[in-house]
């Protein structure tokens, strides 16, 4: 019998433990403010298990002791009534004192979180939009300040700060492999520190709902290698690369011609618009639209075709293009990696 409820719960629990790992995770740790956390998780929850337990203990117990024969359920006993009143403060007392102990080690966690970025290597504006993400790599060089969308490259190892803050609703910031959660507020800039203790990819997504797509509001965290990270960020420095092709070169135009340049940069065009994702290196990012699409020649052209039917209500609005413009655009995106 035994034998047969386990084999029947064991698929159960793989699948409940393998809910726990991935890159989207707050209890498959890859940093230290993420390790603090999910040892406060697993605490709390062991802790407040134990005390789970004692308490349904404590109400069954009465149920199933039987009174014994004899017994008089209205006479006072004051020596009983002494102990009752006994076992009752010290419980008391217990809450106290658990919950004062939790208290604590939240407090000393913040500490742990808080110490993370004092020596921050790198500082990294993040701007909430309906429904993507703005990113600005701070630095005393104005040339050297990078403005891209979406996915966060930091060198592994290294404390990075980021400043966080929107331009429209409020939206959070989170990668539960990383670190907590944090509020973007328009008009507010809160700050919170990241370290990834090895390179690898991690997910983010927006954790509070800020409108209808706020679900296609991911965000990736890419921790490379300290020279990895230093070629990323020297490349996306650069301009956009001129277009490749006869086609590519038609795509710029029109790009130009388009209300695309509205709403877009291009860096080195005269392409520059600031409501919407840097384009200077679309095509060196993984994906389109905040997670939304993988990256591919396909997916641009299904995005620039029909955003709405991709995101509806997102603010980029269907363009009319026919399917000759619209490969000549998607040739010239493809090349700017
Ligand atoms: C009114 C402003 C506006 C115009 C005009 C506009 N876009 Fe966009 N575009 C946006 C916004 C906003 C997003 C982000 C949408 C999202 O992820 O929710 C976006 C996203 C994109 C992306 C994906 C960027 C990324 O980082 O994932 C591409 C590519 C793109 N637009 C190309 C174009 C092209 C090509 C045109 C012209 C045909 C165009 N856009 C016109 C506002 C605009
Ligand atoms: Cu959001």
């Amino acid at each position: 019998m035994r034998r047969l409820a386990f084999m029947a719960l064991a698929p159960f629990c793989v699948l409940l433990l393998q809910g726990c790992a991935g890159w989207q995770s707050a209890l498959d740790p890859k940093g230290p403010a993420a390790d603090e956390l999910a040892w406060l998780i697993w605490f709390f929850t062991a802790l407040c298990a134990v005390v789970w337990v004692l308490v349904m203990i404590a109400l069954a117990a009465p149920l199933v002791m039987r009174s014994r024969p004899g017994d008089e359920p209205l006479l006072l006993d004051a020596g009983a009534e002494r102990r009752k009143m006994r076992v009752v403060v010290t419980a008391v007392g217990l809450t106290a004192i658990i919950l004062i102990g939790l208290t604590l080690l939240s407090f000393f966690a913040n500490r742990t979180l808080a110490a993370i970025g004092s020596e921050a290597v790198l500082t990294i504006k993040v701007t909430g939009h309906q429904w993507w993400w703005e990113l600005r790599y701070e630095d005393a060089t104005p040339s050297r300040i990078l403005t891209t969308a979406n996915e966060i490259h930091i060198p592994a190892g290294e404390p990075v700060r980021l400043l966080l803050t929107s331009t429209d609703v409020i939206h959070s910031f989170w990668i539960p492999s990383l670190a907590g959660k944090l509020d973007l507020i328009p008009g507010h800039m809160n700050v919170l520190d990241i370290k990834a203790d090895k390179p690898g990819v991690y997910r983010g997504q927006c954790a509070e709902f800020c409108g209808a797509q706020h679900a296609n509001m991911g965000t990736f965290i890419i921790a490379e290698p300290r020279p990895k990270f230093d070629a990323w960020l020297n490349d996306q420095l650069q301009p956009a690369g001129a277009p490749a092709s006869g086609e590519a070169k038609a795509g710029a135009d029109l790009f130009l011609k388009r209300p695309c340049v509205m709403c877009h940069r291009i860096g080195g065009t005269p392409a520059g618009g600031t409501v919407a994702p840097d384009l200077t290196h679309i095509a060196s990012r993984k994906t389109l639209a905040a997670g939304t699409l993988t990256m591919s020649r396909g997916n641009l052209a299904a995005w620039i075709a029909d955003p709405q039917g991709i995101k509806p209500g997102s603010h980029m609005p269907v363009a009319d293009l026919n399917g000759d413009e619209l490969n000549a655009i998607v040739a010239y995106l493809e090349g700017l990696k």
